[in-house]
C-alpha cells in the first residue's frame, strides 16, 4: 500500500479546517499514520520546496508557510499519492473545482498575488519518500 505526505497549511489550521480535512481523508478510507503540529522553519521549507527556491514567489511561500503552526502528516492507502492530489484540487484555487478541498475552502489570489490553498500533498512516489523522510525521518517510510 502507498503512503503520501500531507500538510494542512497555516491558513487551514487558523481557519479551523483541520477537522474538515481529516474527515475527508478518513471518509475516503485512508489511514492516518503520522500527525503532528509543527512550526516550519525557513531551512526546512527550502528543502521541502527545493524545486521552487529560485522562483520569484518563493519569499511569499516562506512567509505563508511560517505564518503559524501547520499540521503535517502521513496517510496510507491504495493509490493515495494521486488520489490525495485529486482531492486537493488545482494549485491555484481559482482553478480548483467544487468538491475538491481547494475548490471548497479557498479563494482565488487577491491583490497580493499570494496563493493560500489550505493543503499540500506529495506529487509523486519520489516526492512522497523525500518529504516523509524530511519531516518524519526514514523510520516513517
Ligand atoms: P502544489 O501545492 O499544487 O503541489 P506547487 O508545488 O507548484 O503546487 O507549488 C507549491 C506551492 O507554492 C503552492 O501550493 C502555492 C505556491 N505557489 C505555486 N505557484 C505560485 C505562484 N505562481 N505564486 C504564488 N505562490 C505560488
Ligand atoms: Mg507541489
Amino acid at each position: 500500500m502507498e503512503k503520501t505526505f500531507f500538510i494542512i497549511k497555516p491558513d487551514g489550521v487558523s481557519r479551523g479546517l483541520v477537522g474538515h480535512v481529516l474527515h475527508r481523508m478518513e471518509r475516503r478510507g485512508f489511514v492516518i499514520e503520522r500527525l503532528e503540529m509543527r512550526q516550519a522553519t525557513p531551512e526546512l521549507l527550502r528543502e521541502h520546496y527545493a524545486a521552487l527556491v529560485d522562483k520569484p514567489f518563493f519569499p511569499k511561500i516562506e512567509e505563508y508557510m511560517t505564518s503559524g503552526p501547520l499540521l503535517a502528516g502521513v496517510i496510507k492507502g491504495n493509490r493515495v499519492i494521486s488520489s490525495w492530489r485529486t482531492m486537493m484540487g488545482a494549485t491555484n484555487p481559482k482553478d480548483a473545482l467544487p468538491g475538491t478541498i481547494r475548490g471548497d475552502y479557498a479563494q482565488a489570489p487577491g491583490d497580493s498575488g499570494g496563493i493560500f490553498n489550505v493543503v499540500h500533498g506529495s506529487d509523486s512516489a519520489e516526492s512522497a519518500k523525500k518529504e516523509i523522510a524530511l519531516w518524519f525521518g526514514s523510520d516513517a517510510l
